[in-house]
């Protein structure tokens, strides 16, 4: 049998190894896996590529894409009787899905920061037409106010190192001082390093940097990262495991389910 998975640009990390996690799984249920990919994410994309797996007659689909709500409805609706499942959505949505606790992992971040005395924070976000990135800005400015704090800067990037390079020097530029920077994804944070490097800004001595999705490489960053891990095994085999289930009963009741995340202290934050 088969499961199509549908997931974002494989040059990303974390997309990445989530596939990987998911074709591993899916092998020791015996289950073969179609994937399409999308290069950019694009909700017109998204439905194309499932409409290309559903013609391939698979018999379930997994969706790493992210999605608003009213979009991830569309494709559900879209799929008729064959069942999917989504990976990047909002908590909200009233739809299968698994996903990570965006706002605790953000909290939990802003709370390591705070509690060793770092109140001139800033903060490198992922794209904003990301669901995913927009939770995770938005649990950093809420543990922020609870602190009484606000960003002293923020920006943006594309989830790439390369932007997390550019962003950083940018912030630099701006001579803002900041003890802390908050980055949304590790592949931006290593990125970050290179940037404070060059600069000649010590980390952690002057700077502390934070990570997010503790991807395979960041334990040798220099230095190593420390960041929020999002369990990509454990996400790989949970939703593979739940698909298979939907599969062989059909009329299993909607759960939206959301997995725990958990602080990886290693040694860039000070
Ligand atoms: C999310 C990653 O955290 C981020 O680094 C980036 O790779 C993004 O995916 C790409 O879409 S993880 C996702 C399951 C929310």
């Amino acid at each position: 049998q088969n499961i199509g998975l549908v997931t974002s640009n494989l040059s990303l990390h974390a997309p990445s190894q989530i596939a990987a996690a998911i074709k591993s799984q899916a092998s020791r249920r015996h289950f073969n896996v179609m994937m399409s990919m999308i290069e950019q994410p694009d909700p017109e994309a998204c439905k194309s590529a499932v409409n290309n797996l559903l013609a391939q007659r698979v018999d379930g689909l997994i969706v790493n894409i992210p999605l608003e709500s009213e979009q991830a409805r569309i494709i559900n609706e879209m799929s008729g009787t064959v069942p999917v499942l989504f990976l990047d959505v909002s908590p909200a949505l009233n739809l299968d899905s698994i996903i990570f606790d965006a706002t605790a992992g953000a909290h939990l971040a802003v709370e390591h920061l705070v509690a060793q005395d770092h109140q001139r924070i800033a903060l490198l976000s992922g794209p904003l037409a990301s669901v995913s990135a927009r939770l995770r800005l938005e649990g950093w400015q809420q543990a922020l106010a609870k602190h009484q704090l606000t960003a002293v800067a923020q920006l943006q990037g594309d989830w790439s190192s390369q932007a997390g390079y550019l962003q950083t020097l940018a912030l630099i530029g701006q001579g803002i001082t900041f003890t802390a920077l908050l980055v949304a994804n590790d592949q931006m944070a290593l990125g970050a390093l290179r940037a404070l490097n060059e600069s000649g800004l010590a980390v952690p001595g002057q700077v502390s940097v934070m990570g997010y999705d503790d991807t395979e490489d960041s334990a040798c960053f220099i230095p190593p990262l420390t960041t929020i891990k999002q369990d990509f095994k454990l996400l790989g085999s949970a939703s593979v495991d739940r698909l298979i289930e939907q599969i062989r009963s059909p009329n299993m009741p909607v759960q939206a389910t959301v997995l725990p995340i958990t602080l990886i202290e290693r040694k860039t934050t000070a």
